[in-house]
């Protein structure tokens, strides 16, 4: 089954709104393959996505950078799924590992106490599956610690955090998998093709076992860490690669030039 190659760039927590109006004027006059051939789509943060949403070409999608777990309300700081449909922003990035490691969010059971309502919940699997119900389409992100991985243990952490997404989910056509290894993000050490393909190919197998063959037929499984302009090509090339979440290198002119690996 052919996947439309996906580009995603990852803006982070970066930029003013001139510096916003300066990459988008870049991506408005970039020649990149057509829709139905690389799927690209920006995240800029949040409060920049109404900007970014006004001034981008059309044929860009604009994602959030994270969403609330559940149904706006008492959450301050917090930004709901409704907020994000209402400002017809279709994609939502769920997952990311600095989200993970940073700010705490897990796969792990948390009990969560408000105002003596207690909710047993799997954070990341959870936000995915009501953004996923409320119509929102999602970049999931898995990948392992330099740590987890040199401990043998990174199918078993990326399976891990899939099955947390699994376990909510019945519908995967809106759901693209971004397999990032923590070790490889913002640090210019990039996986070698062979290590990106081999875990992609094991995620593949675990979607194959676990959700059908449908599913690991047709989801896109993209790769992210330190990818840019030189290295995208030889990735690229990895059948099992569909596609990148792109960061430091989204943010320059270079990002076309992943854009347009595939031609
Ligand atoms: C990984 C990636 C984008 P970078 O976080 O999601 O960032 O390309 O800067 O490593």
């Amino acid at each position: 089954m052919a996947r439309t190659f996906f580009v995603g760039g990852n803006w982070k927590c970066n930029g003013t709104s001139d510096d916003v109006k300066k990459i988008v004027g870049v991506l408005n006059g970039a020649e990149v393959p057509p829709e139905d051939v690389v799927e690209v789509v920006v995240s800029p943060p949040y409060v920049f996505l109404p900007l970014v949403k006004s001034l981008l070409r059309s044929d860009f999608g604009v994602a959030a950078q994270n969403c609330w777990v559940r149904k706006g309300g008492a959450f301050t700081g917090e930004i709901s799924v409704e907020m994000l449909v209402n400002l017809n922003i279709p994609w939502v990035i769920l997952g990311h590992s600095e989200r993970r490691l940073l700010l705490n969010e897990s796969n792990e059971c948390y009990i969560w106490n408000i105002q003596l309502l207690c909710f047993s919940l799997q954070f990341v699997g959870d936000k995915v599956a009501y953004a996923l119900s409320q119509g929102l389409k999602v970049i999931a992100c898995v990948g392992e610690t330099l740590e987890q991985r040199e401990s043998g243990s990174t199918m078993a952490v990326v399976a891990a955090q899939t099955k947390a997404i699994a376990e909510r989910v019945l519908n995967w056509d809106n759901i693209v998998l971004a397999y990032e290894p923590v070790w490889a993000i913002g640090t210019g050490k990039v996986a070698t093709p062979a290590q990106a393909q081999e875990v992609h190919t094991e995620l593949r197998k675990w979607l194959h076992e676990n959700t059908g063959p449908e599913v690991a037929a047709s989801v896109r499984i993209i790769y992210g860490g330190s990818v840019n302009g030189k290295n995208c090509k030889e990735l690229a090339a990895q059948p099992d690669v569909d596609g990148f979440l792109v960061g430091g290198a989204s943010l320059k002119p270079e990002f076309i030039d992943i854009t347009r690996d595939r031609i």
